[in-house]
């Protein structure tokens, strides 16, 4: 093998790997020649979906109350009757589309009949001004409409879909359509592509991890559509890292390997020309990358490929989308130093919504979680020749770990030039293995103790908090923590576990404006993929 030297330049910074161009120059030919039929293996997978029509339980009335979650609560139900407002309850979330029939009244529609239609994932969200607060993201994605409808009787289908368990009406001209219309049925069409013939049994048996596992369930199955939707309110996008955690928690429940593997193969058909695997993207109408590439999210591919190789047995995928895994190391290694530290990248690296966070630890650790992972994969399909020259990395990138980030006086990670504490780098650091047993229980426990540590706001780094809770042994640790996060959200009123959730602060959101939240979404699967998998191996 050739000694090639400083192969990565990304922001001036250099790292000798030895021989390796060799490896990623052949990888990029495989991708090249395989692009185009990864498209169209993904096109051969999508799904036809499931549907269900529902009809609503009933009328909910809903009032302002601060200890509601978001200052709304339910105060009363009674079945359908007419009203200038009212919301309809459908009993549970789900996502799809709604349609109602309207009769004749005893005199002729004279004038256009106009509805205000609101669909909410939560009564806060029906009931609550979407433009009390501005949004960066935007405005639109608050789902409501405007109805304007000229004749009667007549059924009325929006060709919108939603994500709702509520849906309010209003009617601005209620009393002088007063006899000139009458409501005669409401449905919801509920789509998805778990089919609840396939669950897996749920081997928990403690009723508030059963409600917990139910819940995070649900959410599964209401982003489970042609694609892993990352929320099916907000964005209806496959982002690489909610992937995993849902292909994690499918494989538990609804054991669904086909739609993870027709996700692997869009993320790895839409790559862009330098063959970077896309860490979020569309399938409709037509397959497109999004706009966003996220450094720790392109470390998951593959650890994504390598779990869905042990959960489906599945050795052509992973033999067919290894190029692309060994090709991202090109990537994911390039903000990493010769010491082996991660200093800087000018890409997004996301971790957490949290906008203070000192991400330097964690990255190190994401990347180096990345890398085992991808020789680990490279061992399995027998491919280590090719992963030889980075092994070395592993030791570097865990001693450099070791020697910039780590207190040995206060027994846990410190990040960046203010040597911030937070969780995200403990997380990391055990997960990828640069402190393993007392020392990765001391870090965990330590930071958690520390005053103003900065901990996960979204419940994608709780999920991590969870697992690495878990691989340092403190698996009580672990589910006292999950059960006081998603337990506090079920307490709060959660149908399908949110984007985000600060137990302190109802009104988080990464987006200015919390009704625009997502609050069926992804990331917050995990109850179903720990509980059920703890169950097993109690
Ligand atoms: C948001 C979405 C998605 C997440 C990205 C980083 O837009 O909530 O789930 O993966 O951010």
């Amino acid at each position: 093998m050739k000694r090639t030297f400083g192969m990565i330049v990304l922001l001036g910074m250099s790292l000798p790997l030895f021989g390796i161009e060799l490896t990623f120059g052949e990888a990029d030919r495989m991708i090249e020649a395989r692009k185009a039929g990864w498209l169209e293996k993904a096109k051969a997978l999508q799904p036809t979906l499931l549907h269900e029509t529902l009809t609503p339980t009933g009328i909910v009335t809903i009032a302002e109350d601060p200890s509601g979650f978001q200052g709304w609560k339910i105060t009363g139900r009674k079945p359908f009757q007419p009203a200038p407002d009212f919301v309809l309850d459908f009993g549970r979330h789900l996502t799809g589309y709604f349609r109602f029939t309207l009769k004749a009244g005893r005199r002729p529609l004279h004038f256009p009949l106009r509805l205000r239609l609101v669909f909410g994932e939560t009564p806060a969200e029906v009931m609550g001004d979407p433009d009390a607060k501005p949004t960066g993201l935007s405005r639109a994605w608050y789902q409501d409409e405007v109805v304007t409808i000229d004749f009667v009787p007549g059924e009325i289908a929006l060709p919108r879909r939603y994500a709702f368990r509520y849906v309010r009406c209003t009617i601005p001209e209620y009393k002088q359509a007063d006899g000139l219309f009458a409501f005669d049925g409401f449905f919801a069409d509920a789509v998805t592509s778990a089919d609840e013939r396939k669950l897996a049994p749920c081997p928990v048996r403690d009723p508030a991890e059963q409600r917990l596992d139910a819940i995070a369930r649900h959410t599964l199955r209401d982003c489970m559509q042609t694609m892993f939707e990352d929320g099916p309110k907000r964005d209806r996008r496959l982002w690489l890292g909610d992937l995993r955690l849902q292909a994690l928690a499918n494989y538990e429940t609804y054991r669904n390997r086909d739609l993870v593997k027709r996700c692997l193969y869009l993320l790895a058909g839409l790559s862009e020309k330098d063959n970077i695997v896309c860490t979020d993207a569309y399938d409709k109408p037509v397959p497109r990358a999004g706009v966003c590439r996220i450094l720790d999210y392109t470390a998951l591919f593959a650890p994504t490929v390598l779990e869905h190789l042990d959960a489906s047995g599945d050795r052509e995928t992973a033999e067919d989308l290894w190029p692309m895994a060994l090709r991202q190391l090109q990537y994911t290694l390039a903000p990493v130093d010769e010491d082996g530290l991660f200093r800087k990248a000018a890409v997004w690296c996301f971790i957490d919504w949290d906008r203070d966070l000192d991400k330097q630890a964690a990255e190190q650790g994401s990347i180096l979680y990345g890398l085992m992972r991808t020789i680990e994969l490279a061992n399995r399909l027998g491919h280590r020749d090719q992963t030889a020259a980075v092994e070395p990395l592993v030791e570097k990138m865990t001693a450099a770990a070791r020697r910039e980030l780590w207190d040995a006086n206060r027994r846990l990670f410190v990040s960046g030039p203010g040597k911030q504490v937070s969780m995200a780098s403990q997380i990391w650091m055990v997960l990828s293995g640069v402190v393993t047993g007392q020392e990765a229980r001391d870090c965990l426990v330590n930071a958690a103790a520390t005053p103003g540590v900065r901990k996960p706001l979204t419940p994608y780094l709780r999920n991590y908090w969870i697992e690495a809770l878990d691989v340092a042994g403190l698996r009580d640790d672990a589910r006292r923590e999950l059960m006081a996060y998603w337990g506090g959200m079920a307490d709060r009123g959660a149908d399908t576990f949110w984007e985000g959730f600060d137990p302190g602060d109802d009104f988080f959101s990464p987006y200015g404006n919390p009704l625009i939240n997502s609050c069926c979404h992804a990331w917050s699967c995990a109850p179903c993929y720990f509980l059920r998998r703890w169950a097993k191996t109690r």
